[in-house]
């Protein structure tokens, strides 16, 4: 699938730079099974990396200075790596500039380069786009330069480039990314990074993601909102139980009988977190078991909270998985990522993926008078060197 992206990004290199590239990189996009807004908030995530890639191509220019092409979006830059790197105006650059400013803060030492890249992961649809940009672009660098980066590190290093740019996000997105491996899911524990890999087997199930080709202005914004009230509610869990030292440790019991030492929207907040990080144990084990019908339910389950006490969700997505609880070829099904906009993640009953793509192809028009895309999604390698 991602033979003619390589081949075009490598031709555009050549053409660009009159030589071929000294390093090719695939980096992936992820989808995430469940665990949503948990992994700032120190639980465990089930995400996996997919066949959705940002193909890059490397050299040295054997100067101080970088030129970068986003094919895809007929731009480019330069960086001068001597001068310090400031934010830009024009959004994709500054995934870049920041992880070669992580890069240098934490004392890696590399020169010049010249890189082409182009990608098929759709952008704003909650596959993680930034992440890709980011760990692809760690991941070139070190093999050009040589440089000793560790996996885990790499994810690190690209999730302070993101708090760099202005989402305070956490390490699902660049740790599924660079972490990923074929046909496995990752659970991952934010809190102490250990992970441990399960067989992604969906069994009489297919996993289709439906873009809702809408992105609402909000997400920035909201989601560092979110974070800043799941740390007020965590301080209130934490004084009136001190054993608490993350939400992992609170039980919803416990959190019931405080209830109103929270004002109504943190309690919100904290009791969906507290109830989607027992949700994610459950999947696992569903999943391990082959229980797939039991998934699916927990999938419902987590939209329903993300939609009514996270509040991430919208008019669009909500639609989606409403029509979804209703459709008996459809066993689960929820908003996946950020919120406000982007995918929902599906299990359909293999065999009927097309009449269900093309009923809520239709139905989603004639409500909201836009296209809604799918994507059949293969469970894939994390950033690999080609
Ligand atoms: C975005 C963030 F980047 C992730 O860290 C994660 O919080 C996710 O939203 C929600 O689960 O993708």
């Amino acid at each position: 699938m991602n033979d003619i992206l390589i081949q075009n990004t490598t031709a555009f290199f050549e053409k660009s730079f009159g030589s071929a590239p000294q390093k090719i990189v695939l980096s992936p996009g992820r989808i995430n099974i469940i665990g949503e807004h948990i992994d700032y908030n120190d639980g465990y995530v089930l995400p996996a990396a997919i066949d959705k890639v940002i193909c890059f191509a490397f050299e040295k220019n054997e100067t101080k200075k970088s030129k970068i092409i986003a094919i895809d979006l007929n731009e480019e830059f330069e960086i001068d790596l001597t001068q310090e790197i400031q934010l830009s105006d024009v959004v994709w650059t500054n995934y870049i500039r920041g992880v070669i400013k992580q890069l240098q803060d934490n004392g890696f030492s590399f020169e010049g380069f010249n890189c082409v890249f182009s990608s098929n992961i759709p952008v704003g649809s909650g596959l993680s786009s930034s992440a890709a940009l980011e760990c692809g672009t760690i991941f070139g660098i070190k093999e050009l330069f040589d440089l000793t980066i560790e996996k885990v590190d790499i994810a690190l290093l690209g999730q302070k480039a993101e708090h760099w740019v202005g989402i305070n996000c956490g390490i699902m997105d660049q740790f599924s990314s660079v972490h990923g491996l074929d046909n496995k899911v990752i659970k991952l524990d934010c809190n102490t990074l250990e992970f441990e890999y399960h067989n992604a087997d969906f069994k009489d199930y297919s996993l289709v993601l439906f873009d809702s080709n809408v992105k609402h202005s909000l997400f920035t914004s909201e989601y560092n909102t979110r974070r800043i009230e799941c740390e007020e509610g965590l301080s209130i869990i934490k004084n009136h139980f001190p054993e608490v030292k993350s939400f992992r440790d609170c039980t919803e019991e416990q959190l019931l009988s405080i209830q109103d030492k929270f004002n109504a929207t943190v309690f919100k907040r904290v009791h969906y977190v507290v109830k989607e990080i027992s949700r994610v144990t459950k999947a696992c084990e569903a999943l391990d078991n082959g229980n797939i019908e039991i998934l699916g339910q927990l999938l419902f389950e987590t939209h329903y909270g993300l939609s009514q006490e996270y509040e991430v969700s919208c008019e669009e997505l909500d639609m989606l998985v409403d029509t979804a609880k209703s459709d008996d070829k459809i066993i689960g099904s929820r908003l996946m990522g950020g919120g406000f906009g982007g995918c929902t993640i599906n299990l359909i009953k293999k065999g009927h993926e097309n009449e269900v793509k093309s009923k809520f192809s239709n139905l989603y028009l004639d409500t909201f008078g836009i296209e809604l895309k799918f994507y059949d999604v293969k469970i894939s390698n994390g950033t690999t060197l080609l």
